[in-house]
């Protein structure tokens, strides 16, 4: 997948969903993270791509950080986004190229800690099947008895080291955080993504939805500030539920009906045999799923 040109930047590196850049001028520290409208899932990047998904989910990353900055009167969680950024001012606008503008954000440059800071407070994904092998999540003993889907005692911080391009994150310790970035830096990791996880578990919920897991990255400033980067509280780093078809659901797709790529993952399951490459998804799966981002959109920021 060739990133696009974009005048003013400079392409630096490409995710599967997401592309970085840094300014033409190196002596501008800023960088614009632009959100495709690809959507992955079993570690390919599907075709087609979901028409306004980067736009659904930029804009859904800037009300987090704008909601987390004290817009929902808590102490202001310090970001990545660039003083000028669109939601304070216009300059940001006029670096942002035509061509990717609604699904771009303007960020500073920030010394990037290499942990996946993973939140869960519901038990799903990775952190069952870690369950039902031995007990625990992350080496986190948890009571017995809990199923797929059920609320966890309290959230769990549950890091992950984040692995070389290609390869899979790699579940860790807090301990072993400890290690790799320093014990002060682990429990300032593990603090404020709790309390981040916290406040926007509060504001879903307020909206009837239930914010299963997440995961944050952050970085340090010229300043030595923490500040949360990358993308946040979107689908494609978090799990979202609807949280009457939780209460009520029998089976475990019905609880953890998820807002993200369950729509794509499902039919991928019942179409692919997951050797090779992927087929072309349908038109009603594209469709669907693009309602899907909207409506949790819709759902959260109205
Ligand atoms: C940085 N990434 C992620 C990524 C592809 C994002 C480096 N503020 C920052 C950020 C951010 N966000 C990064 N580095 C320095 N300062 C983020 C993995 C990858 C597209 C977007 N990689």
């Amino acid at each position: 997948m060739n990133a696009l040109e974009l005048p003013g930047w400079r392409h630096v590196y490409s995710g599967k969903v997401r592309d970085l850049y840094v300014r033409d001028d190196e002596a501008d520290e800023r960088m614009l993270v632009v959100a495709s409208d690809r959507v992955s899932a079993f570690d390919h990047v599907l075709s087609p791509g979901i028409p306004g998904k980067g736009e659904l989910l930029t804009t859904l990353s800037l009300w987090w950080f704008d909601r987390l900055a004290g817009a929902d009167g808590g102490p202001g969680i310090p970001n990545h986004l660039a003083a000028d950024h669109e939601l304070a001012g216009d300059d940001a606008r006029s670096i942002i190229p035509a061509a990717v503008r609604g699904r771009a954000m303007v960020v500073r440059r920030l010394d990037m800690l290499p942990i996946e800071c993973v939140v869960r407070g519901y038990l799903t994904g990775s952190g069952w099947a870690e369950y039902t092998a031995a007990g625990t999540v992350c080496g986190i003993p948890l009571p017995s008895g809990l199923r797929n889907g059920d609320r966890l005692p309290e959230p769990l911080f549950t890091p992950a080291f984040k692995a070389p391009v290609g390869e899979h994150d790699e579940n860790i310790t807090f301990e072993r955080t400890a290690e790799i970035v320093g014990a002060a830096d682990a429990a300032e990791l593990r603090d404020l993504s709790l309390e981040v996880y916290r406040r926007a578990a509060a504001a879903a919920e307020a909206r009837g939805l239930i914010l299963a897991d997440t995961k944050f990255e952050f970085g340090r400033d010229a300043e030595g500030v923490l500040r949360l980067a990358d993308e946040v509280l979107t689908s494609d780093s978090s799990r979202y539920w609807d949280a009457e078809a939780w209460r009520t659901g029998t089976t475990p797709d019905e609880r953890m009906a998820s807002f993200d790529k369950q729509i794509v993952r499902d039919w991928l399951a019942a179409h692919w045999d997951k050797q090779g490459e992927p087929p072309e998804l349908p038109a009603d799966v594209i469709d669907r799923t693009r309602a899907r981002y909207a409506e949790l959109l819709e759902r959260l920021t109205a």
